[in-house]
C-alpha cells in the first residue's frame, strides 16, 4: 500500500503515534509518506519505504495568520498525484481533517478518488475541538472521513457526546514498540540521580495545564515526606516555569530534577520506580504505557482513556482527578515494600505487552483495506 500520513511532527503523543505507525507500516513493506511542516521527532534514520514531503507556508504582508491548512491541502494534492497514494491517514483533526476533505475534493477534479482516515487523538475532541471556534469544521471534517478512529473507547464516547456524528467510529488503541521500550542496564544512571538508593518517580508530558504537573509535585511532597525519594520531570511546556517554581516554595527542589525534552525516554524510564500521570483529562495515556513496557507501575488519575490502560491495583493505581493524598497514600503503598514494587513492576509489562505493536498494527492494516475497498465500490456503483 502506499500510504500519506499526516501529523504535527513535534514531541505530542499523536505525533509520536502517528510517526512509529508510519515506521511500523515501512517495515512491514507498505510505502509511506510523512506530508507535514517539518520532519517528525522521531523519524530521524533512513528507510528505503519512508519519504517526507516539507509543508512550506509562504508568507506574505497581507497575512497576520499565514493559511497553514491550505498549504496542507495543496501539497497532499501534490503529493497523491504524482506518489499516486492509495490513502491518507490524518492524525489530529484540526486541521488534518479538513485539509484532507479539500485536498480529496480537489482530487476529484483530477478524476483520483483517494480515502482518508481520521484518527482522534484526545485534545482535538476534548478541549480544543468541541471550543466553539472549531467545532462546526471539525464535525463536517469527521463526518466527511472515510474512516475514523480513537485510541480508546472513552474518546470514541466523548466524541459521540459532543458532536452530532454520522460516521461509524472504530477504536484502535495506542500501542508500544518493544524494540525500543524495555529495561535497559542504566543502574550508573541510577546512583548518579539516587545516590542513596531513594526511590526514583518520574513524569512525562508536554507540561500543558490539562496534564495537572502541579499535582505530580504536590504527591511527590507527601511520598517524599515519607519514603526517601527522587523526582525527575521530562518534557517541557507552559507548566514548567510555575512547577518549578513550586518546587522551590515547597522546599523540595534538591529532590527534583527537571531534565527539559529527551529522546531517549526508554533510558530514564528504565531507571524509574514510578510513573505519575494525574491528568485532569487524557484519552489514552500513552506516556504511561511507556513507562509499563519499560516495567514502571503509573498512579494515574481515573480520567478519560486511563482506565481502559491501568488496572486498578495490579500494574499501578488510579484516584479522582485532584485527589493528591489518595494518589501518595496509594505510591507509598507501592514504593515502602520491595517485594510489592517488585511484583507492580513485573505486572507493568504484563499490562503494557497487551499493546504490543505487533498487536495493534494489522488492525489498522485491515481498516485502510477495509475503507480503500469501501471507496472502489462506491465510485465503481
Ligand atoms: O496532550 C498530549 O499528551 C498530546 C496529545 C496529542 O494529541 O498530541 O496526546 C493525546 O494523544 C496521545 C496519543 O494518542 C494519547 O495517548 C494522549 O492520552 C492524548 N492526550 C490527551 O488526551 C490529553
Amino acid at each position: 500500500m502506499k500510504i500519506g500520513i499526516v501529523c504535527y511532527p513535534t514531541f505530542g503523543g499523536s505525533g509520536v503515534v502517528a510517526t512509529e505507525l508510519g515506521k511500523a507500516l515501512a517495515d512491514e513493506g507498505h510505502q509511506v509518506h510523512f506530508i507535514t511542516y517539518s520532519q517528525p521527532a522521531r523519524l530521524d534514520f533512513f528507510s528505503a519505504n519512508l519519504f517526507y514531503h516539507e509543508v512550506s507556508v509562504r508568507d506574505y504582508p497581507l497575512f497576520d495568520y499565514a493559511p497553514y491548512e491550505s498549504a496542507l491541502a495543496s501539497k497532499l494534492v501534490d503529493v497523491v498525484r504524482f506518489e499516486q497514494l492509495d490513502i491518507l491517514h490524518v492524525h489530529y483533526a484540526i486541521p488534518h481533517a479538513s485539509a484532507a476533505f479539500m485536498a480529496k475534493q480537489i482530487l476529484e477534479t483530477y478524476g483520483i478518488n483517494i480515502p482518508f482516515v481520521t484518527t482522534l487523538h484526545g485534545t482535538d475532541i476534548t478541549l480544543v475541538g468541541k471550543d466553539p471556534t472549531y467545532k462546526p469544521v471539525v464535525t463536517f471534517s469527521i463526518n466527511k472521513s472515510d474512516g475514523v478512529t480513537t485510541v480508546s473507547q472513552s474518546l470514541k464516547d466523548d466524541t459521540e457526546k459532543h458532536f452530532d456524528i454520522k460516521t461509524e467510529i472504530k477504536v484502535i488503541p495506542n500501542f508500544i514498540d518493544f524494540t525500543r521500550f524495555s529495561l535497559k542496564p542504566k543502574d550508573h544512571f541510577k546512583k548518579a540521580i539516587a545516590p542513596n538508593n531513594e526511590r526514583i518517580l518520574i513524569h512525562t508530558s508536554n507540561f500543558r495545564k490539562v496534564k495537572n504537573t502541579a499535582d505530580v509535585i504536590r504527591t511527590f511532597e507527601k511520598i517524599q515526606a515519607v519514603i526517601p525519594s527522587k523526582l525527575l520531570m521530562v518534557g517541557d511546556g507552559p507548566e514548567r516555569a510555575a512547577d518549578e517554581q513550586l518546587c522551590r516554595s515547597l522546599g523540595i527542589g534538591d529532590h527534583v530534577r527537571f531534565l527539559g525534552k529527551q529522546d531517549a525516554i526508554e533510558e530514564i524510564l528504565s531507571v524509574s520506580d514510578l510513573f505519575l500521570m494525574p491528568s485532569e483529562s487524557e484519552s489514552f495515556g500513552l506516556a504511561a504505557l511507556e513507562a509499563m513496557a519499560c516495567k514502571v507501575p503509573a498512579i494515574t488519575s481515573n480520567a478519560g482513556g486511563l482506565p481502559e490502560l491501568n488496572i486498578n491495583g495490579f500494574c499501578g493505581y488510579m484516584s479522582n482527578v485532584g485527589d493528591v493524598d489518595d494518589m501518595a497514600a496509594k505510591a507509598i503503598s507501592i514504593l515502602s515494600d520491595d517485594a510489592v514494587l517488585k511484583q507492580f513492576k513485573e505486572n507493568a509489562l504484563i499490562r503494557a505487552k497487551d499493546f504490543d505493536l505487533k498487536k495493534i498494527l494489522p488492525q489498522y492494516v485491515d481498516y485502510y483495506n477495509k475503507v480503500i475497498q469501501e471507496q472502489l465500490k462506491l465510485h465503481d456503483a
